[in-house]
Order: structure tokens, then C-alpha cells, then sequence
């Protein structure tokens, strides 16, 4: 009796657990350590989640400037090479890298490391390169609390972990403002961009390499899709349980943006 009961058991476990693996196989899970650019002492963590064409982003930062637009990018092109590169003064290639030799890393000079824009972390509306400097659909809070899902094209979902997240914004004269940065002439120092933008308002704040999270490396429960309900309360508990995400911001944001 006791030996048939065992063996029910296991093959129960047979069945069951490759159920749950292919249940979960839909639903890729990235990562990325994004780390200070310019020695602004920011940084945050994105969690990916990508569910076919359905990319879930989640970012939450500490130390990045309060009160103004965070332009967030994936950069790199898609397969490519790129990587962040260096980032901050002292770090190896940042002399080679800071082409006109200011101290600082503007976007442009970032670009030969870390790739083009090829998403626009946008906070509502479109999300492709268009939307770059769309100033008034970015983050704006130190800890940028962003939670959104969109859709991806098939090259950007298949080559994710060849992607880095950008985020722009930096107080570099330490002010407490954006657009104080100078020239040697007293004019202001101008984005690399956009002449009309602050070299401070898109400068290089931080950087972070999108990796793959290992199978089963996380919580694998809020891998569902939302139209089960059970499904999207785990992703909601996944989601909350981050956290950094508390604002009500944040919250109203995501019933908007999340289906
Ligand atoms: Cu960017």
C-alpha cells in the first residue's frame, strides 16, 4: 500500500511539473543593473517581462535628479554588439570616449558604445525612436517608478539581452537645476541632440546591459497572461513585490497601462 501510494505520487509529479514548465515556457524574464554615468550616484533595476510581442518594463531608481523628464531608451542595435562603455571619468576608454574632452559623456558620444535609441521607454503613446525627446512623456521622480507594457517588434523581442537601457537627466554642476551647466563663454553648455535641450537635460545619468534571467532564476508564478485572473493577481503581487513602486503615481499609471 505504502509502496503504490509513493509511486502514484511520483508519477503525479511526472505529469504535473512539465505542465507547469510549459505553462510558464511563454513568458521570458530580462533583467538589467543600470549603474551611474557621469558620477551622478543614480542607479536602478529594470525587470523584463516578455510574453510574446508584450514586453512588461518595470524600473525603479534611486539618486536620479527629482522634478525633471528622464528620457529612458533601449539603446543598441538589435543582434549588435554594443555595450554601455565607459561611463564615468577614470574608467578605462572614457578619455577616448569624451571626444571633446569636457569630462562629461553626451548622448552622442555614448552612441559608439551603447548603439542608437531603439525603444523610447515612453511613460504613455509611442515608444519608438520618434519619441526620443519626448520630454513630456518621461519619468520625472528620483526614483522614476516606471511600469509599463507595449508591444515590441520581432527584432527588438528576439535580441533583448543584446539591448541596454539609457537613461538621461543629470544635475552635473551639482545646482539643483537642470540647464545651469555653462560653456567656457558663459552661454549654455547645449544637449548633443537638440541645441534647443540643456546638455544636462539629455546627458548620460546611467546605464544598464539587459540580461536573461535564468529559468526558474525568479519567480516563475507571475508568468501568466492577463487575461486569466488568477494569473493577474500573481502579476500584480510579482509586480508590488518589487517595490520602490508605491506612489500613487505609479499605481494610477500602471491601471492604465497594464491590460
Ligand atoms: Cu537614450
Amino acid at each position: 500500500m505504502r509502496k503504490s501510494l509513493t509511486i502514484t505520487a511520483a508519477t503525479a509529479a511526472l505529469f504535473v511539473l512539465p505542465v507547469a514548465a510549459f505553462a510558464d515556457s511563454h513568458t521570458q524574464e530580462f533583467r538589467a543593473n543600470i549603474t551611474q554615468a557621469n558620477e551622478t550616484g543614480a542607479s536602478a533595476t529594470a525587470d523584463l517581462s516578455l510574453d510574446g510581442n508584450n514586453l512588461t518594463v518595470s524600473i525603479s531608481g534611486d539618486g536620479f535628479f527629482d522634478g525633471f523628464p528622464h528620457a529612458m531608451h533601449f539603446h543598441g542595435e538589435p543582434g549588435g554588439d554594443n555595450v554601455c562603455g565607459p561611463l564615468n571619468p577614470g574608467e578605462a576608454g572614457f578619455d577616448e570616449a569624451d571626444v571633446d574632452g569636457d569630462g562629461f559623456l553626451s548622448v552622442v558620444e555614448g552612441v559608439p558604445a551603447y548603439g542608437p535609441v531603439t525603444v523610447s521607454l515612453t511613460t504613455e503613446g509611442d515608444t519608438s525612436p520618434d519619441s526620443a525627446l519626448a520630454v513630456d512623456r518621461f519619468p520625472t521622480s528620483s526614483t522614476l517608478d516606471y511600469e509599463r507594457t507595449f508591444e515590441v517588434s520581432d527584432e527588438v523581442a528576439e535580441n533583448l539581452s543584446t539591448l541596454h537601457i539609457v537613461i538621461h537627466g543629470a544635475d552635473l554642476d551639482g545646482t539643483g537645476e537642470i540647464g545651469t551647466l555653462e560653456n567656457e563663454d558663459g552661454t549654455m553648455k547645449e544637449s548633443s541632440l537638440d541645441p534647443d535641450l540643456p546638455f544636462e537635460a539629455t546627458a548620460v545619468a546611467a546605464c544598464g546591459q539587459i540580461t536573461a534571467v535564468a529559468a526558474g532564476g525568479i519567480d516563475t508564478g507571475a508568468g501568466g497572461t492577463a487575461t486569466s485572473s488568477s494569473n493577474t493577481g500573481l502579476l500584480a503581487a510579482g509586480v508590488l513585490g518589487l517595490g520602490a513602486l508605491g506612489t500613487a503615481t505609479a499605481l494610477r499609471r500602471r491601471g492604465n497601462q497594464v491590460a
